[in-house]
């Protein structure tokens, strides 16, 4: 599949993955959705691959779903995620390599949900997660109400997921949400020195570590994302949500009643 928005490359083991909309904030239209998955499937399948890193292209990581993209105006929320993002979180985990997100600057909403469901996280000292979905009047999706207690624990994960405040990278480092914080010109040597390593390491006891891990502490996951969907589908008819999304748009605060 030829992508437009995802750039590939190979280099010692190490399959890169970048998300390619730096014009929006890496964020998700429906092309990228789909790419991603695809990309993520064939990594999977590829053994030559043997580590995997993701990134975006520019100063974000991730901005989430692209709440300019109309062809996704009329899908349901719930659908949405059902169709298109759970089987991305699916794949990262599924996948018996490591998967390393490379967070070169802000992952907010369903792309901070990507960045948790990584193996390994690296940050570059600017980069923030944003639990974006409550500043649009939505639930954290895409795996974050199951990501990220189990990484930053349960208080602090409601505190990020209801006040939708940016947790730095500095204290996601002290947390144990990010792996290690890096200068920002160090991020992509430091992550390709690790992922390098971990190439070269015995892929299939990786792999079978990974499957042992998802067991012990993510078993639950798949049931866990339909339910998200099932909320989000209801949080998604909200009056609220509708104003959430006005208000990006005309780039002013918005005014939630409760409805
Ligand atoms: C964007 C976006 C964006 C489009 C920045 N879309 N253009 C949702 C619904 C459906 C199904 C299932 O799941 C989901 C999951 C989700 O992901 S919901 C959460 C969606 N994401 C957000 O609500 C985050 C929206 N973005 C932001 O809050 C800010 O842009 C952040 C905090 C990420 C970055 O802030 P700044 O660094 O101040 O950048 P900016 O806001 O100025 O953005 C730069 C440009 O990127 C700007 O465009 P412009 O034409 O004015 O330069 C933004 O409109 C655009 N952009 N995020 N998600």
């Amino acid at each position: 599949m030829a992508y437009q928005t995802l750039v590939i490359e190979d280099a010692n083991g190490v399959r890169t993955i970048t998300l390619n909309r730096p014009d929006a904030l890496n964020a998700f239209n429906e092309a990228l959705k789909i790419e991603l998955a695809d990309a993520l499937a064939a990594a999977a399948r590829d053994a030559t691959a043997r580590a995997v890193v993701i990134t975006g292209a520019g100063r974000a990581f991730c901005a989430g779903q692209d709440l300019k993209d109309r062809a996704d105006a009329d899908v349901s929320l719930g659908e949405s995620l059902r169709a298109r993002y759970n089987p991305i979180i699916m794949r990262v985990r599924e996948m018996e390599k490591p998967v390393i997100a490379a967070v070169n600057g802000v992952a907010a909403g369903a792309g901070c949900s990507l960045a948790l469901a990584c193996d390994l996280r690296i940050a570059s000292e600017g980069a923030s997660f944003i639990q974006a979905f409550v500043r649009i009047g939505l639930i954290p999706d895409s795996g974050a109400t199951f990501f990220l207690p189990r990484l930053a624990g349960l208080g602090k994960a409601f505190e990020l997921a209801v006040t939708g405040d940016a947790l730095r990278a500095g204290e996601a480092e002290r947390l144990g949400v990010v792996n290690r914080v890096v200068p920002a010109a160090e991020l992509m040597s430091v992550t390709m020195e690790l992922a390098g390593r971990l190439a070269q390491a015995p892929t299939r006891a990786i792999g079978l570590t990974k499957r042992a891990m998802n067991r012990a502490l993510l078993s639950g996951l798949e049931e866990a994302l339909d339910y998200e969907a099932s909320m989000q589908e209801l949080a998604g008819r909200t009056h609220d949500h509708a104003e959430g999304v006005q208000a990006f748009m005309e780039k002013r605060a918005p005014h939630f009643t409760g409805a």
